[in-house]
């Protein structure tokens, strides 16, 4: 099996003429080497985009490529990152999804005050994904403190955690005040963790 893992591509975080074709091209880069290399899918653990709603010259050069993701036959699975959100909850991340191009692996229900995830498995591989999505303020710690963990680690197979938050115990030295979750907030067993810190 091989997959690529992503994050923070942040497209459309610049203003500046010369900076701000640098995510797009980076991005547009490294799909580049999972054709090339032929990945058997890809993960983007939050923030592909800067903001909930990008301009559509971004849209336009997104969308292309995840099209040629898709015809490439390779499967991109993807959560929300802290940038991810319009301030009533929208993105436009949901259509990229309702088009097919992309598939948001945070899936679940609350029950009687617990938070069963569900795993999404690759069709190719059998690689069993999931994932908590991050939120400005460590608004997505209710998450994590409701998250009944027991199935998870119970499942068998290959299984990939995304998440989209600083651990606590990673932190460098210089990002002390940085909001972050400590380690025991994810669940065990799982043989990928495919993270990134909040940014
Ligand atoms: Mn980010």
């Amino acid at each position: 099996m091989l997959f690529a893992h992503l994050a923070d591509c942040h497209i459309g975080s610049w203003r500046d003429e010369k900076l701000k074709h640098l995510n797009t091209e980076a991005f547009l880069k490294a799909t580049q080497m999972c054709m090339d290399k032929k990945v058997d899918f890809i993960l983007i653990s939050g923030d592909l985009f800067n903001t909930s709603l990008p301009s559509v010259d971004n849209l336009k050069t997104i969308v292309g490529r995840l099209k040629e993701l898709k015809d490439n036959n390779i499967p991109v699975y993807i959560i929300a990152g802290s940038h991810d959100f319009s301030p009533s909850g929208k993105t436009i991340l949901d259509v990229l999804e309702k088009a097919d191009l992309v598939r948001n692996v945070f899936q679940g229900e609350v029950e009687e005050g617990k938070l069963k995830l569900k795993f999404t498995i690759d069709e190719k591989t059998g690689a069993k994904i999931t994932g908590i999505i991050g939120k400005k303020g460590m608004l997505d710690r209710t998450y994590y403190e409701q998250l009944d963990k027991t199935d998870l680690e119970k499942e068998d197979g290959y299984k990939i955690f995304m998440f989209h938050t600083a651990l606590s115990e990673f932190k460098p030295k210089n990002l002390e005040q940085m909001e972050s979750a400590p380690l025991s907030f994810l669940p065990k067993n799982f043989n990928y963790y495919a993270g990134t810190k909040k940014s």
